[in-house]
């Protein structure tokens, strides 16, 4: 079969895009990946080419296209199986399943209010309540995980995995933003913006030079 192609938007502001192309890439599955930048109508109408869901990330792969960033998951966990995409652990994997899920439907004041946008200066941003305890649930869910599942290396259930890729782009908020965390979740972030993967990716995003105005607080 030919080789799947990833869909994205802009790599500076997606951050849907970056947790399959964060797994992608850690799997070390051959891929391609097409840009489509955010912008409407063009973006749009390109997007529902591929998807009639009209957004990224889209995976293609032969005959079949697979939308939204959880299933692209599973999807790549079934396609690949000899590849870590959940952790092998039934206890594991049911902790890293119920904390995407609760990543991918949750957490809205902290994405609002602090979108993802790799290039912006490290600046802090005024805290709300809502925004605060969103910060502490991450992490809660970051030390839960480690704690139980951890001890195979710097991840959260040691080696990389689905969850890692779920939660890179908190880890780029809570640097872009100037978040105060705790040692362990510094130690965490640290290990995932050391990753080729993420640091290929960022340095594609910082030669991006569109702008998408939602996305910029200042
Ligand atoms: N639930 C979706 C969310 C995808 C999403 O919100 N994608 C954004 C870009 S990061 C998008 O395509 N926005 C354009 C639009 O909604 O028109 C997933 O997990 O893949």
């Amino acid at each position: 079969m030919a080789k799947p192609i990833l869909y994205i938007g802009n790599r500076n502001y997606s951050s849907w895009s970056l947790r399959p192309a964060m797994m992608l890439a850690m799997a070390g599955i051959d891929h391609e990946q097409k840009l489509i930048p955010f912008g409407q109508p063009k973006f749009g109408r390109a997007v529902r080419r591929i998807s009639a869901a009209g957004q990224v990330p889209v995976l293609v792969h032969g005959q079949m296209t697979v939308w939204d960033s959880l299933a692209i998951m599973e999807y790549l966990a079934e396609a690949w199986p000899d590849r870590l995409i959940w952790p092998r652990p039934r206890a594991a994997r049911a902790m890293a399943r119920s904390i995407c899920a609760e990543m991918h439907a949750g957490f809205r004041a902290l994405r609002a209010a602090l979108p993802m946008n790799l290039r912006r200066p490290v600046k802090r941003v005024p805290m709300t309540d809502q925004i605060t305890a969103d910060i502490a649930r991450i992490e809660a869910i970051w030390k839960a995980a480690r704690t139980a599942h951890g001890r195979g290396g710097p991840f959260l259930f040691g080696k990389f995995s689905a969850a890692d890729a779920y939660f890179t782009p908190v880890a780029t908020r809570f640097e872009t933003y100037d978040v105060k965390v705790s040692r362990q979740s510094r130690d965490y972030m640290n290990a995932i913006l050391a990753t080729p993967a993420f640091l290929d990716w960022q340095a594609a995003a910082l030669t991006e030079t569109w702008i998408v105005p939602e996305d910029e607080v200042d």
